[in-house]
């Protein structure tokens, strides 16, 4: 497939933190569309998904369990439909945060009438449910949600049951989850590859099982790429930094192997943020491990 449709969702209100609203203006601005076509691309940019100021909307109140959860389920639905609509016109979705949250959206869209694979590189696993959660932040809930589980208006946002299954979800670069989040993953069928496992076996080799486990059965394999996933030394612009993780060659490493494999239907750049950046240097590697999971090769 040679067309890339980019559909930007400045969404922070699934996050603790302010800032990743701006993470679709700053991957932009680091050069995507051009450098696509570059590699020989036909390249869309659809604009973005029209989301809320926080300061549009109600505070929620004290100990909220799924934090603006109208807005959410309201953007969702918006990028679940602009996705569909790009894969039903034969193009590659590239869909660029914003908060993790928007991935019930691209995936609910991606998923549609067919069964897909999922491969999560993320320091979180965003697991929790409104009974799990320690923060209300529903970027935080966005696997669960997926695979059925939590609040039904995002456990099935465009009806018809659960997106996902356990067994086509796989996540890699974990080292940060919740206590009650960690015991419910545990119990899931989900394979979850975190940064022990990393250090233990290698990249290439957690990358080789994970690529097999999602192919299987599935029609292809999206990629959710939540930047938080890279030590932070690499990337500081993220909005819930975790030390310990993926480095830059690594992060490159997996992209690549995702290319090899022939599999990838469509992909998430998600939880840039520039106000915690440095020269924007977390949204050029959002870029350019964007181009090698689309094909850009060393040699
Ligand atoms: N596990 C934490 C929470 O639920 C952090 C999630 C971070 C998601 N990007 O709030």
């Amino acid at each position: 497939m040679r067309d890339i449709a980019i559909i930007g969702t400045p969404v922070d209100l699934g996050a603790g933190r302010r800032g990743v609203d701006l993470g679709p203006g700053a991957i932009r601005y680091a050069g995507l569309k051009e450098r696509l076509e570059e590699l020989g691309y036909r390249v869309r940019d659809k604009g973005n998904v029209a989301v809320p100021l926080a300061e549009q909307l109600e505070l929620p109140a004290a100990g909220e369990k799924l934090r603006y959860l109208d807005a959410i389920t309201e953007i969702n639905i918006q990028l679940a439909r602009e996705v569909q609509a790009a894969v039903a016109d034969g193009a590659f979705p590239l869909i660029l945060g914003g908060d993790h949250s928007l991935s019930i959206g691209s995936i609910s869209g991606v998923a549609r009438g067919r069964r897909i694979g999922v491969i999560w590189v993320d320091a979180h696993g965003d697991f929790n449910t409104p009974e799990t959660t320690p923060s209300g932040n529903i970027h935080g809930m966005s696997v669960a949600a997926l695979t059925g589980r939590g609040n039904p208006r995002l456990a099935s946002l465009l009806g018809g049951g659960p997106v996902l299954r356990d067994s086509d979800v796989v996540m890699v670069g974990i080292r940060d989850l919740d206590p009650a989040e960690r015991a419910a993953l545990r119990q899931s069928g989900i394979q979850v590859f975190t940064m022990h496992d990393i250090d233990r076996r290698g990249l290439a080799s957690v990358m080789e099982e994970a690529l097999m486990r999602v192919s299987m059965g599935t029609a292809g394999v999206h990629v959710s790429l939540d930047m938080d996933a890279l030590d932070p030394a690499a990337a500081p612009g993220v909005g819930t930094p975790v030390l310990g993780g993926i480095s830059y060659r690594e992060a490159h490493l997996a992209m690549e192997m995702i290319a090899q494999s022939g599999k990838l239907l469509s992909m998430d750049l998600v939880e840039v943020n520039p106000i915690l950046d440095a020269h924007n240097v977390t949204a050029e590697l959002a870029v350019e491990f964007a181009l090698s999971a689309l094909g850009k090769r060393i040699f």
